[in-house]
């Protein structure tokens, strides 16, 4: 290609600017891209430089940003699905005005610096979302839609649009093959979320070479079938075009746009356009050379920013950042108008808790507190929702089951934006990616439900809520083999341990009703990051020690009942359903003289950040342990030592009643006698 053709290629102007200006300030985020990944001498440089006239046109001309301030809350959102392309991103943030120093871009991918391989959330100013783990961020952006349109509903007034903005996303063939992007699609497209507009990076190559290799699909087919407004754009250069599918994107309110854009990997390298070497590999110098000449690149010096081009960029944002300062006399306005909602919105948006809160837990007795850790939970959301409205989610099709909704609110629904509780569908992956979206979004804690056993299928986004330190509860019901009949595909065996190695995630196995409400208070609580409360099926037995459960499940586990005399012989430790199994253990211990401390531990990630005098407190040195738990005894090593012992599950389980499981598995306060027995000889 030469440097006539790509001059060619790029026509329109932006008023006051020479298309030789324009080509300058998009060849600049593809050489800076490309002497990036040289630097660092790993990365993908062949994305940025075939989409580097897409993120130009939306950083410069239609983006609502503010570079000054990143979390403007109104900002458009614009999230790169196509993660390992960062180079584009961060070249844009960059040229934009974002707090992110040239010296930064030469240190792409090094220690500590502010533009890590993947991008990466709450680290470079910008960026909105981690992405990487290809399909995410598209899944994310649903997230961020929803978020846009239920905010709008509740908290717009009449001539006071204070919600208002577009989420912009871009997609490769990666994302469109991972299951997850069908997921967000179909949720958005049924949904109506007409102010998402993506990009489907179309360049026809991955990694191992041609998508022929692999795929076949008609995307302007899938995402018509998805209820998507689906455009095309033949050429990303053509800066005409992408205008025009822009401004049709933004007149179809009803829809999603799925904007299907012809690019070309690699773009302008004499060697590797259009081959699979330009996706992630640095060009290595004689290439850049040689790519830069067809650029009309004059630059003898790598990271070079010709003044024009940071001239042109900064005029441009500037533009775009008066967004800002309207929307600013817009809230202005809005907090004269409303100033109740506008004081609320202000609260959720800095994340504190509303008054009240702590005071609407239930606590519950004899009565009420005999039932399935999972109905309580229902009771504890219904009671605390009306105090906290930024709390909104549901289940992934089992509402009846997970016991997720607040009874007699809306659902989230194209009429009906503003409602709390959400049918996510059978779409566990999306839906965990979506409450990425949604929560850092902001102004809202999402909380989602499935059965504990399909975590395994939303595990991605949960690593990745966990990595963001997203606020995000996971709803987690039908807990062990104690689901009974349905069998060993739904009873999850080895999920507890996996959960509780995601670092970051906080995992809550609750014993009783109080002990539910009181997991709901530290999940509500713990705001850096995900939580998963983890519930049965199966009824459990009520434990009455309401003032214990209080003062101990914030410390992840603590003594619920003693031992006789001092020091105990032995300790027991469980969590869950396994807790009243231990109490009977210990009663029947004692009639046989042994002195058997309860300590009820409904999340091991919390009592292992408590003080080791607490710590010694609760699990006295010296003094035997064994732990019960109807799942993989891996996570319990750690509690017991060398000379503890676990019961647990370390094969799959079975259909049958959940009384007849627990007794062929030796979940039984009689087989917990018999083990405590051997090791406390
Ligand atoms: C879930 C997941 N699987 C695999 C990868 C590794 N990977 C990174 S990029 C890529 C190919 C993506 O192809 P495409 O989306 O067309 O990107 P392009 O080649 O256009 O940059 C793969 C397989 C990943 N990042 N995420």
């Amino acid at each position: 290609m030469s440097a006539a053709e790509v001059t060619a290629q790029t026509t329109a102007t932006a008023p006051n600017d020479s298309a030789e200006t324009v080509r300058l300030a998009i060849n600049t985020i593809r050489t800076l891209s490309m002497d990036a990944v040289q630097a660092a001498d790993s990365g993908h440089p062949g994305t940025p430089m075939a989409l580097a006239p897409l993120a130009y046109a939306l950083y410069t001309r239609h983006l609502r940003h503010d570079p000054s301030a990143p979390d403007w809350f109104d900002r458009d959102r614009f999230v790169l699905s196509v993660g390992h392309a960062s180079m584009l991103l961060y070249s844009s943030l960059h040229l934009s005005g974002y707090a992110l120093p040239l010296d930064e871009i030469k240190h792409f991918r090094q220690w500590k610096s502010l533009t890590p391989g993947h991008p990466e959330v709450h680290h470079t100013p910008g960026v909105e979302t981690t992405t990487g783990p290809l399909g995410q961020g598209f899944a994310n952006a649903v997230g961020f839609a929803v978020a846009e349109a239920h905010l709008a509903a509740e908290f717009n007034r009449e001539g006071h649009d204070v919600v208002d903005h577009y989420t912009y996303f871009i997609a490769g063939d990666g994302c469109l093959m991972e299951g997850i992007s069908h997921e967000a699609a179909s949720y958005a497209g049924h949904f109506k979320l007409g102010k998402l507009i993506g990009f489907f990076d179309d360049n026809r190559i991955t990694i191992d070479g041609s998508t022929d290799l692999s795929c076949s699909d008609d995307a302007a087919a899938r995402f018509g079938a998805y209820g998507w407004q689906v455009l095309h754009i033949a050429d990303v250069n053509d800066l005409d075009a992408i205008d025009a599918a822009i401004a049709e994107a933004k007149a179809d309110s009803t829809r999603p746009t799925m904007i299907i854009t012809r690019t070309h990997i690699g773009f302008g390298s004499p060697n590797r356009q259009d081959t699979a070497k330009a996706h992630g590999e640095a060009l290595g110098k004689d290439e850049i050379a040689l790519t830069k000449a067809v650029y009309g690149w004059h630059y003898p010096d790598a990271f070079h920013v010709p003044d024009e081009a940071r001239e042109h960029w900064k005029e441009a944002v500037a533009q775009r950042a008066v967004t800002h300062t309207e929307w600013s006399a817009k809230w202005a306005a809005y907090a004269a108008a409303h100033p109740e909602l506008a004081t609320e919105l202000q609260r959720r948006l800095g994340r504190e808790l509303p008054a009240g809160l702590n005071a609407a837990f239930p606590t519950f007795d004899a009565k009420s507190g005999n039932v399935a850790t999972r109905a309580a939970s229902g009771t504890v959301i219904n009671a605390i929702a009306p105090h906290m409205p930024e709390l909104i989610g549901g289940s992934a099709d089992l509402t009846g089951s997970n016991l997720t909704n607040v009874k007699g609110a809306a659902y989230f629904a194209p009429n009906a934006p503003g409602g709390r509780n959400f049918h996510f569908g059978i779409r566990e992956h999306a839906m965990g990616a979506m409450m990425n979206g949604m929560g850092l979004h902001g102004a809202i804690v999402p909380y989602g439900g499935t059965f504990l056993v399909f975590s395994d299928y939303m595990r991605p986004a949960i690593r990745l809520a966990a990595l963001m330190g997203v606020h995000a509860i996971y709803v987690f019901t039908h807990d062990s083999i104690g689901l009974g009949e349905d069998g060993p595909t739904h009873q999850p065996v080895e999920h507890l341990t996996a959960l509780r190695c995601i670092p970051n995630l906080v995992v809550l196995r609750p014993g009783d009703a109080d002990e539910v409400s009181e997991a709901w208070r530290v999940a509500l609580h713990h705001k850096s990051g995900p939580v998963a409360i983890v519930l049965t099926r199966q009824k459990l037995s009520y434990f009455g020690e309401h003032d214990r459960v209080h003062v101990g499940v914030p410390r992840g586990a603590y003594v619920l009942a003693d031992g006789v005399g001092n020091t105990p012989d032995v300790v027991l430790l469980a969590s869950g359903s396994e807790v009243e199994i231990a109490l009977a253990a210990r009663a029947q211990l004692a009639v046989e003289g042994v002195s058997a401390r309860v300590v009820s531990c409904p999340s091991l990630e919390l009592f292992g950040q408590q003080s080791q005098d607490y710590r010694e407190l609760v699990l006295p040195p010296g003094v035997r342990r064994v732990a019960i738990e109807a799942a993989h005894p891996m996570s319990w090593y750690r509690w017991v030592g060398d000379k503890g012992a676990v019961v647990g599950i370390e094969t799959f389980g079975a259909s049958a009643p959940y009384q007849t499981l627990y007794k062929e598995y030796g979940i039984t306060a009689e087989h917990l006698v018999e083990v405590v027995k051997q090791v406390i000889v």
